[in-house]
Order: structure tokens, then C-alpha cells, then sequence
């Protein structure tokens, strides 16, 4: 037999099975490696806590703080005090803020080619650029995890990516997956892990295969993966962990489900315009448009290499008067890196702002733009309002775009800028400090874990009736996003802790009266379109929407992610058999489903009361994923 890369690692972690089976079919995998961050993390370890365990279970658990960072009240330092001593007690490792983002932080300090990582974010992908099968998930599933428990999905599709080719001067990886995005749409990744293969691979660095492998995310695949090979061993060496290094690499025989090929030769600096991720254009194409902000950094593009082409291209210029430009390094290695070596100076001294090593203005966390403003972002999402100004147009491209867009003050071509190109060397050693990454402690029964007022109990979700029955409380469209649902930023991001103060923001830039709402009704339904739910990791999308009360969300299709949180927080995840049948249903009619029969692969009937007529709904949940249903939740399933 031979296998794939993606194959090989899965096969290698499948439990209670020794073949892995056609796509589609349900998998259990052990989980070798977590992460969380601050903003999933405090409801992660509140559901590790209800299992009732006195240590996790994993090889390896960290806990980073990277999201909520900003401090303007109490809510997120108690969280991290909460984390940390959480952490220090349940045999975590605790990174404390300051350290770094915890996809580039984990690359850097504890990812190992051919294990498994499972996080709490949705860019947990990134592990992919050194050869893990690292994939986001919801916190309730990190929190299993933890607990020992095997990660339930539906076996992958296949694709290869493969490369060939020679990326051009000022043509960089951020180039690469914006071509994949612009080919395959924000829906084209569902479902599948994509493989990147092809003499094109070899010469990227694995910073530069994170980047691509970290904005996989936003094509909705459940992740992406390269091969562990010699530029691994280097950058593995380069960490001082050359003992964690493997060579793992497809079987050269290996079949795949789908294939694609890029040529490196070919791809220009490319673009993806306001509001998605896949409206990918040539930065030629819009060349010349004013800017206003300019964003360098996130977890897509702060590595060494990202930043040491942003230093280089800097070098004696000034950003553009009417730019505000501003950095967030990946980590404090890549800062101590370029003080080390004075490019730091050449950012400073060219005027771009230094933000603080962390999430930041990708999530809305400050430095947002100004009304109607066009900001040039290096981050992996754009979504409407996620900057923080909802009339603010966000563009997402490579450093090297960003850059010459802030010394223009325009949409520029980096190539049109007329400077030298040059090449990045990766430094044969890092500087190694790990003394942010505090160890859990020895003694866990001494430590105490510290609770401030932002920490508020987990909401419980009743068993699932026999018929659920009320109004359809919100009608959408295609591609809605978690940011939508349930949207972050330095006003509500502090509230992840607190699910009945979370819960006053659900859909607030689609509709602000939709909580009010859904509460004054009783709950009820949501009616959506394609892709339902893509984007972040966050449950609370699917949390505080249990909170107000809504039961079933019925849609033309799920994203990955955010279907298994509903599963685990009991809304039932339902389909319209026949797409057209959509348009048969308006926001406020009366809605009712008889549930008692669901079984897998049966179809269920929706009355649309208010229209007199029935309508056939299919799902795609299993044996599993309805018993969780029934009991109220996979925490109430797990604890039997
Ligand atoms: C994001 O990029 O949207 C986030 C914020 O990192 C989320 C996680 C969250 O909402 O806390 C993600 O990507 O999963
Ligand atoms: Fe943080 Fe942005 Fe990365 Fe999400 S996408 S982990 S908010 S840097």
C-alpha cells in the first residue's frame, strides 16, 4: 500500500481502526499535541476542569496569551492570572503575553514533524509548514483532548499542491496561498487536507511554508501539511531541537483525491480585496489607490523571514507622511533575532509603529483604521468589521506589498519600487530564551487557581426535545463568518470568559437587535446560506447562541470547524435537501421539527407554519454526533 503524507501521519494515530476509510467516513485520532490561546483558552480549561481530571493526558500542552492583550479593565488580566495558574496545576505550559503568537511560538519551541496538534484556534494549521497534522478546533474539543480523549472527524479528501518553479524577486509565500485561495474560493478547502508537494517546496523555508499552511485556514481545510525534510532538519537545528526532527515525506507512488498545480515562475504580487479572503486580484490590477494604514504581522506573516524583508526593504526610507504603519512581531525570538542583528533599527527608524508580540490589530485588538479607511494588512482575514471600523476597507497581501504600500502611500507593486532584491539567509542558531514559557508546577496540589469576577460558570443546555418549534429569528446569506456570529475586537474579546455578557453582542454587525430578540422569543431558528460558520475556531459562535436559545440552525452547507461546534454545544446542524428551498422560508416565520426519529442519514421534515408547507432537511451527523445532540452537549456526553 502506499500512502500520502497527510495519510501516513493520520494512519499512524487512528484509534480502534487500523485502515483509514473512504473520505467522508468518521475517523478518532489520538491527539498527540495541544494549544490554546487566552481568547478560547478560559472556557478550554473550565470544560478540562468539568471532566473531572487531575492532569492532562497529552504529550504536550501550552497554553499561550497572545489574544487579549490590551488590559483596559480587569477581565483580561483575571484571565490570564486564571490560565496561568490554571496551567500550573493541570501539567500545562503557560506562555506568558509578551512571548509571542501562539502559532509561531509552537513552530519555534514545540512542534514536531508527524504528531498531531489540536488547538483552540483556527490558524493551529501553521504546525503544518514543519510537518505536523495540526488542526483547529473548538475549545470543547481541545478541553477532550487533554482529557486522553481521540479528535472525531470526517476522513479528509486529499489534494496535492504541487510546485514548481522559482518564486520571483518581491513574489513571496503570502503570494502562494492567495493564488490557491483565489483558485479554490473560501469554500474550496472543506473537507479536505491540502498536501503541498513538488520541487517547488524545497527551497521554501519553513517560516515561509507556515505562511501558507496558516492561511489554509481561510480556504475552510480541515489543514494543510508539508513535507519534514532537510530545510525541517535545518530549522529544527536551528531551534536547538534537532532531536525532534523525522524525515517524513509522501510515498512516491502516493495517490491523491485531487491535484492542482501552481508554477512559481508565473505568480505576481497578489491582493485579496475587502471583505474576503478570496478576492484575490493582481496588486497591479488596483495599483495606485490611496492608503491610509498599513498592518505588518499576525500569525500569516511576523516570522524572522517575513520581518528581516520588511527591515530590508525600510532600509533608509520613511513611511509615506499620510501612512500610519504599524508592526506586531510573531514572538520574542524574532525580536531578540533582529536587535541582535540591527535590522529593528531600520523598522524603528523608518517610522512604523512597534506593536506589541501578539494578535493585535488582526483581531481588532487596537491600531484599527481610521472611517472609510483602506488599510494594507500581511493577515489572513478581512472580514466586515473586523478591524474594529466597520466603513474601513482591509486588503490582505504579502510584507513586501505591505511595505511598498507604506512608503507610497499607495496600492503598490513592491517590484515597482526599483529596489535591489534580495535574499533572506535563515540564521544557523536562534537565540533560545524560553524563560516566558513558565513549566507546570511540581507541586499541583498546592497551587491555587485564581478566579476573578470575568470568569463565570459554563452555561448548560437541557437534553434535546422530541420537537423543537419557534421562529425563524435570523435569515442570512452565503459565507457568513464567526466574526459575524459572534464578533471579537478590544470591546468584546474581554468577554469570552462570560457568557451571558458575551452573549448581548451575538450577530451585533448584522442585525444588534438579534439577542434582544432571540430572547424575547424564546429562542428559535437561523436560516444561512453556503459555508455557514467559516472562519475562527470560536465556539462562543455556537456557545452563546445556545445561551439566547437557539436550536437548530438550518443551512445550503457548514463550514468545518464551526458544524462540530454546534454538535458540541447541542443546536442541531441542519441542511436543506434541495437548496432552492431556502427562498420557501422568511425571517419571523413560525418553524417546527419532530426530532424523535433522527438517526443517521434520515431525513427530517421542517413545517414552515406561518407557510403551510413542508420542507425535506438532511444532516450529516452520525451515531456520536446525535447522542451528543440528545444529551445537551459533548460535555454532558462525555460525563455520561
Ligand atoms: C481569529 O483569527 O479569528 C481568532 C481570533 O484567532 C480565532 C479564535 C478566537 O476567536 O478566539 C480563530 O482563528 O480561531
Ligand atoms: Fe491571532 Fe490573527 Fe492569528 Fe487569529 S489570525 S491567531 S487573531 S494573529
Amino acid at each position: 500500500m502506499s500512502y500520502n503524507l497527510a495519510q501516513k501521519i493520520l494512519l499512524h494515530h487512528l484509534v480502534d481502526a487500523n485502515e483509514l476509510p473512504l473520505p467522508g467516513a468518521p475517523i478518532a485520532i489520538k491527539i498527540d499535541q495541544t494549544l490554546t490561546q487566552d481568547a478560547t483558552g478560559t472556557m478550554a480549561y473550565l470544560q478540562f476542569e468539568a471532566l473531572g481530571m487531575l492532569k492532562v493526558k497529552t504529550e504536550l500542552s501550552v497554553s499561550y496569551i497572545d489574544h487579549n492583550m490590551l488590559q483596559s479593565g480587569f477581565e483580561n488580566p483575571d484571565d490570564h492570572l486564571f490560565l496561568q495558574t490554571f496551567a500550573s496545576k493541570y501539567g500545562v505550559y503557560f506562555s506568558k503575553p509578551g512571548n509571542g503568537i501562539c502559532h509561531q511560538v509552537h513552530l519555534e519551541r514545540f512542534g514536531i514533524p508527524g504528531k498531531t496538534l489540536l488547538g483552540s484556534d483556527s490558524h493551529t494549521p501553521t504546525g503544518g509548514g514543519i510537518g505536523m497534522i495540526a488542526m483547529g478546533a473548538g475549545g470543547l474539543d481541545v478541553a477532550l483532548a487533554m482529557g486522553g480523549i481521540a479528535f472525531h472527524l470526517p476522513m479528509p479528501k486529499v489534494v496535492k499542491v504541487e510546485l514548481v518553479g522559482e518564486l520571483q524577486p518581491f513574489v513571496s509565500a503570502k503570494d502562494i496561498i492567495l493564488e490557491v485561495l483565489r483558485q479554490l474560493t473560501v469554500k474550496g478547502g472543506v473537507g479536505k487536507i491540502m498536501e503541498y508537494t513538488g520541487p517547488g517546496v524545497e527551497i521554501l523555508t519553513v517560516p515561509e511554508r507556515a505562511t501558507i499552511t496558516n492561511m489554509g485556514a481561510e480556504l475552510g481545510a480541515t489543514t494543510s501539511v508539508f513535507p519534514s525534510d532537510d530545510m525541517t532538519r535545518q530549522f529544527l537545528r536551528a531551534q536547538n531541537r534537532e532531536y525532534n526532527w523525522v524525515p517524513i515525506a509522501p510515498d512516491p507512488d502516493a495517490v491523491y483525491d485531487e491535484e492542482i498545480t501552481i508554477n512559481l515562475s508565473e505568480l505576481e504580487p497578489l491582493i485579496a480585496q475587502p471583505h474576503m479572503p478570496d478576492r484575490v486580484v493582481k496588486v497591479r490590477e488596483i495599483a495606485g489607490m490611496k492608503v491610509h494604514q498599513v498592518a505588518m504581522g499576525s500569525c500569516t506573516n511576523s516570522s524572522y523571514v517575513d520581518l528581516m524583508k520588511v527591515a530590508g526593504m525600510l532600509e533608509g526610507r520613511t513611511v509615506h507622511p499620510e501612512v500610519s504603519a504599524g508592526l506586531g512581531p510573531g514572538s520574542r525570538q524574532i525580536i531578540e533575532e533582529l536587535m541582535d542583528n540591527g535590522a529593528w533599527y531600520d523598522i524603528v527608524q523608518a517610522g512604523v509603529r512597534i506593536l506589541e508580540s501578539g494578535c493585535g490589530p488582526c483581531i481588532g485588538m487596537g491600531f484599527s483604521p481610521p472611517s472609510e479607511g483602506i488599510s494594507i494588512r500581511t493577515h489572513n482575514r478581512n472580514f466586515l468589521g473586523r478591524s474594529g471600523t466597520k466603513s474601513a476597507k482591509v486588503y490582505l497581501a504579502s510584507p513586501e506589498t505591505a511595505v511598498a504600500c507604506a512608503l507610497t502611500g499607495e496600492i503598490t507593486d513592491p517590484r515597482d519600487l526599483g529596489i535591489e532584491p534580495f535574499k533572506v539567509a535563515m540564521p544557523d542558531t536562534f537565540i533560545i530564551d524560553d524563560s516566558l514559557i513558565i513549566a507546570p508546577s511540581p507541586e499541583p496540589e498546592r497551587v491555587e487557581i485564581i478566579r476573578g469576577p470575568n470568569i463565570q460558570p459554563l452555561p448548560i443546555k437541557a437534553p434535546l426535545e422530541g420537537k423543537i418549534s419557534g421562529e425563524v429569528l435570523l435569515k442570512l446569506e452565503d459565507n457568513i463568518t464567526t466574526d459575524h456570529i459572534m464578533p471579537a475586537g478590544a470591546k468584546i474579546l474581554p468577554l469570552r470568559s462570560n457568557i451571558p455578557k458575551i452573549a448581548e453582542h451575538v450577530f451585533e454587525v448584522v442585525d444588534p437587535e438579534f439577542p434582544r430578540r432571540a430572547q424575547e422569543k424564546g429562542g428559535g431558528f437561523i436560516v444561512g446560506g453556503m459555508n455557514y460558520g467559516q472562519g475562527s475556531s470560536r465556539e462562543h459562535a455556537a456557545l452563546a447562541p445556545m445561551y439566547l436559545g437557539v436550536k437548530a440552525v438550518i443551512v445550503k452547507s457548514f463550514a468545518r470547524i464551526h458544524l462540530a461546534n454546534l454538535i458540541n454545544f447541542g443546536i442541531l446542524p441542519l441542511t436543506f435537501k434541495d437548496e432552492a428551498d431556502y427562498d420557501k422560508i422568511e425571517q419571523g416565520d413560525m418553524l417546527s421539527i419532530d426530532t424523535s426519529g433522527i438517526a443517521p442519514g434520515a431525513e427530517l421534515t421542517l413545517i414552515n407554519e406561518t407557510k403551510g408547507i413542508k420542507i425535506p432537511l438532511a444532516h450529516s451527523l452520525d451515531e456520536r454526533s446525535i447522542a451528543i445532540i440528545r444529551a445537551g452537549g459533548a460535555l454532558a456526553y462525555a460525563r455520561g
